[in-house]
């Protein structure tokens, strides 16, 4: 592939991962990281999220490969995993999180577990393409009150729906609200398929969960 198709996408990754590079990797230093500092790490994400979609634009467009795609994640994930806060959790609440069967796109759901995590919420990160049993399983083990769903993948849509279903026959339906988030969800889906509620960030997700639990939404006065 010409080098100049390769655009600013990976062009803004390099330089993201060039100047991390060398650096410690953050321990304590985000120790009882304050949830507005929390809110600061997601957001020095941003750049990198739009450098992702143009990536995703221009493997769209055929300009780029898959191994390019690929090499894009692992300069994120490089990224992630260098300014993930470290907190211990308290018991604000526990959440069972992972991306469904059949999608195996993990940095948005990473982050929504970091930023879960920092906020004193107990996470059990499945990981990706989970299966819908484990999800239950999980639930019925830990008692966990939310569930977390990723997607990033429209046709791994339908795994929602299987999801609910399981639930449902376990009898656990009605003690776990479910939220999802990810690329390929919107609202108006989810809701169809049977969930509580659709987060387009993770921030907007904290702000539906700390609602369910009780707990104090932080707003930027407080
Ligand atoms: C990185 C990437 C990959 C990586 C994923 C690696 C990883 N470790 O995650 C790899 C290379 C593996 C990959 C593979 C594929 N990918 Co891909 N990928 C992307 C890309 C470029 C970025 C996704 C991403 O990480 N975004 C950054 C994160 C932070 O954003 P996010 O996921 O939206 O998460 C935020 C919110 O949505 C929210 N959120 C997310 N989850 C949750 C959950 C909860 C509970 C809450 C509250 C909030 C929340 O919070 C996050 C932070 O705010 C997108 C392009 C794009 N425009 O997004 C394509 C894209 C998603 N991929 C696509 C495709 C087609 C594929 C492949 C099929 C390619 C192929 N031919 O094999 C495979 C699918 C494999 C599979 N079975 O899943 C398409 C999907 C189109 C569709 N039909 O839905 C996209 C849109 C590219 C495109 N434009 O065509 N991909």
């Amino acid at each position: 592939m010409p080098s100049q198709v390769k655009g600013e996408g990976l062009k803004i990754l390099s330089r993201r991962r060039s100047s991390s590079a060398g650096r410690k990797p953050p321990t304590k230093r985000f120790e009882s990281l304050p949830p507005h500092l929390v809110l600061l790490c997601e957001s020095s994400f941003l750049p990198l999220r739009d450098a992702l979609t143009e990536v995703g634009r221009l493997y769209e467009e055929a300009k780029y490969y898959l191994s390019d795609l690929i090499l894009a994640a692992g300069m994120c994930e490089d990224v992630l995993k260098r300014t993930a806060p470290r907190t211990q959790p308290k018991a604000k609440g526990k959440v069972v999180l992972g991306t469904v069967q059949g999608s195996v796109h993990g940095m948005g759901k990473n982050i929504v577990a970091d930023l879960l995590r920092a906020e004193g919420y107990v996470v059990y990160d499945l990981g990706v393409d989970v299966p819908a049993e484990r999800f239950v399983e999980k639930i019925r083990v830990t008692g966990a009150q939310v569930l977390g769903l990723s997607v990033g993948l429209i046709q791994a849509l339908p795994s929602i729906g299987e999801v609910v279903e399981a639930l449902k026959r376990a009898g656990l339906r009605d003690s776990v609200k479910i939220i999802v988030g990810g690329n390929a969800a919107t609202l108006e889906r989810v809701l169809e398929l049977g969930c509580d509620a659709y987060a387009q960030s993770a921030v907007a997700g904290l702000k539906v969960i700390d609602k369910w639990m009780g707990n104090k939404v932080k707003t930027e006065q407080s």
